[in-house]
């Protein structure tokens, strides 16, 4: 059977929020982790949010750079922006390359366990000047999986910092669940659709700027958002979505889930049908 390649960026709100979930941070308690220290794991307890880690060599990311650039372009030849190139993974093998990436998986298997499955690859890009945002959100608001257990990983494609609108988190806020947002429309100039208002209640707030080739690890339940790009230089990032192989997802999101480590019950997550073209 031929699986679906596309998939909403922002899901139908009340379908999801028909749906019975477990919504709590639950902690990462690997003994034996291959790739972060203890101290990286107790500080990804404590603030939901990891980083940076060193992903790409400067060679690597450059060649990275160079695909997602003809990428882009095609992208904006068929009339779409540079918010539009999500569930890559299933349309583009280079990407599917990265999301399965064995020193990436090391990570994220530290966090997540022994049995991961990839399912998501969305390209942030604030080209200079466009003026968009990223409101304060939490992921797990945004998606049908239960538990609330996924991690993205945030590739920086290119560097990121304050004036080209680098990510911003509130360290320490997923341990507060789901927090009230208002929705906001897309003349708001928000590249989602959701807003928390207030959001210093919940955490220690922290900019998180990257090298290019540097890459961020945050909790589904994790408030973060991003400032307008206010530079001449474009802030690509890449984010990776992961879940353990336990998560159950809903409205057909299943279907967007390759295993990258271990194993998973097929009933659960049947296996997407992968990219032949680059
Ligand atoms: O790239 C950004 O600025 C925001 C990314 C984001 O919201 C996410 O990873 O969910």
């Amino acid at each position: 059977m031929q699986h679906p390649t596309d998939f909403a960026i922002i899901p139908d709100q009340n379908s999801i929020s028909q749906i019975e979930r477990e919504i709590r941070f639950f902690d990462a308690n690997c003994e034996t982790p291959k790739a972060l220290s203890e101290n990286q794991i107790e500080t990804w307890n404590r603030d939901g949010y990891l980083g940076p880690i060193e992903v790409c060599s400067p060679t690597e990311i450059v060649e990275v750079r160079q695909y997602f650039d003809r990428l882009l372009e095609q992208t904006f030849a068929a009339g779409q922006d540079s918010y539009s190139i999500s569930s890559a993974h299933l349309k583009h093998r280079r990407v599917l390359e990265l999301l399965k990436n064995p020193k990436l998986v090391d990570y994220v298997s530290d966090l997540l366990g022994e049995n991961v499955v990839g399912w998501g690859a969305h390209f942030f890009c604030k080209m200079p000047g466009d003026g968009k945002q990223v409101d304060w959100h939490q992921d797990c608001s945004y998606w049908p999986l239960t538990p609330t257990k996924a991690i993205t990983i945030w590739l920086a494609i290119d560097d990121a910092d304050q004036e080209n609108g680098c990510m911003e988190v509130y360290r320490g806020s997923h341990r507060f669940g789901l927090v009230d947002f208002e929705t906001s429309e897309h003349s708001d100039g928000n590249v989602l659709d959701q807003s928390i208002k207030n959001p210093e209640q919940y955490g220690q707030h922290q900019l998180t700027p990257l090298l290019a080739g540097q890459a961020s690890i945050h909790s589904d339940l994790l408030i973060h958002g991003s400032a307008p790009n206010l530079s001449n230089r474009r802030r690509c990032g890449l984010t990776l979505r992961y879940s353990p192989a336990d998560v159950t997802a809903y409205l057909g999101w299943n279907q967007k889930g390759v295993v990258v480590r271990g194993a998973a019950d097929p009933k659960i997550w049947p296996g997407a049908s992968l990219p032949q073209v680059d």
